[in-house]
């Protein structure tokens, strides 16, 4: 099933067909350990609706804070170690990848999030900048995981690599993360070979094209969860950014107009523009 968060109202996907979920708020839906079977019951009881649009997805986002976890595929290890080298920081990079605690950074408040259709955003004084597409967690408020959705983690590549101390600057301003369009709610975990794939489009060419699966993530999902939630309390759940496995070439920057798809299987596919 498929929860969409549009300007209409709230709606449930199963089985080919969509159903307003009345009476209740994004809010108290992200909160609860039981998403699944409330919605579940939700489509049982209703009858099927014609009012969605693709056109009216608002991201899946009110009043959750979006975290995110860095450095859990050996790619990604790779190119922040070699972006990081010239400072003296690539070692970091390599420490956290083998270390026992995760890193994890507060990536976004909702207001800065994007959705299916919105532009993401370089920052004004960035020279090298890249999406990075991101298998994300819709963890309840007592830290379960209810739902999955699609992440761009928008980063700012050479203020990260100037200083590690500057990735709050390089992950975090307007329009540096996308989330969407929907949240696939189910009851288990997503199976590892679940594809998750790249493909960014300038003037209607493909200037980069990159995948990889579960199966290349380092980190178990809800053990990242786990630390998220042993000192922090959400009490609206939260978003949390698996990492990204696929990174562009060094040479590759985006540029204003181009398209970003992020598509991981079983959810769909998030697509943005770039201011
Ligand atoms: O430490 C830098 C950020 C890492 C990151 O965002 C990722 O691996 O996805
Ligand atoms: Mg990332």
């Amino acid at each position: 099933m498929k929860l969409y968060r549009t300007e209409d109202g709230i709606f449930i996907s199963s089985e080919g067909s969509f159903y307003r979920l009345e009476g209740e708020s994004w809010d108290a839906l992200m909160a609860r350990d039981g998403l699944y079977d409330d919605c579940l019951a939700a489509v049982k009881k209703a009858s099927p609706s014609h009012d969605f649009s693709d056109e009216a997805i608002l991201p899946p986002i009110e009043n959750q804070e979006v975290w995110a976890s860095g450095v859990t595929y050996y790619r990604s290890r790779t190119a922040r170690m070699e972006e990081a080298k010239d400072a003296g920081g690539g070692d970091f990079y390599d420490r956290v990848y083998s270390a026992e605690r995760p890193e994890l950074f507060f990536k976004a408040a909702g207001h800065r999030v994007v959705g299916h259709g919105g532009k993401v955003r370089i920052r004004s004084d960035a020279k090298w900048s890249v999406p990075e597409p991101e298998l994300t967690l819709a963890l309840s408020s007592s830290g379960r995981i209810t739902g999955y959705t699609i992440g761009n983690d928008m980063s700012s590549r050479d203020i990260e690599g100037e200083n590690p101390l500057y990735l709050p600057q390089a992950k975090v301003y307007d329009g540096s993360c996308a989330l969407g369009p929907c949240i696939l709610v189910r009851p288990d975990p997503l199976p590892k070979d679940v594809r998750i794939d790249l493909t960014i489009l300038r003037a209607g060419e493909i200037a980069f094209a990159g995948t990889t699966t579960l199966n290349e993530l380092k980190r178990e999902p809800q053990l990242l969860a786990d630390y998220l939630y042993r000192d922090n309390s959400f009490p609206y759940g939260c978003f949390l950014m698996t990492g990204t496995g696929i990174v562009p070439p060094d040479a590759f920057t985006l540029h204003s107009g181009d398209r970003i798809d992020i598509s991981i299987e079983q959810i769909g596919t998030l697509s943005n523009v770039v201011a």
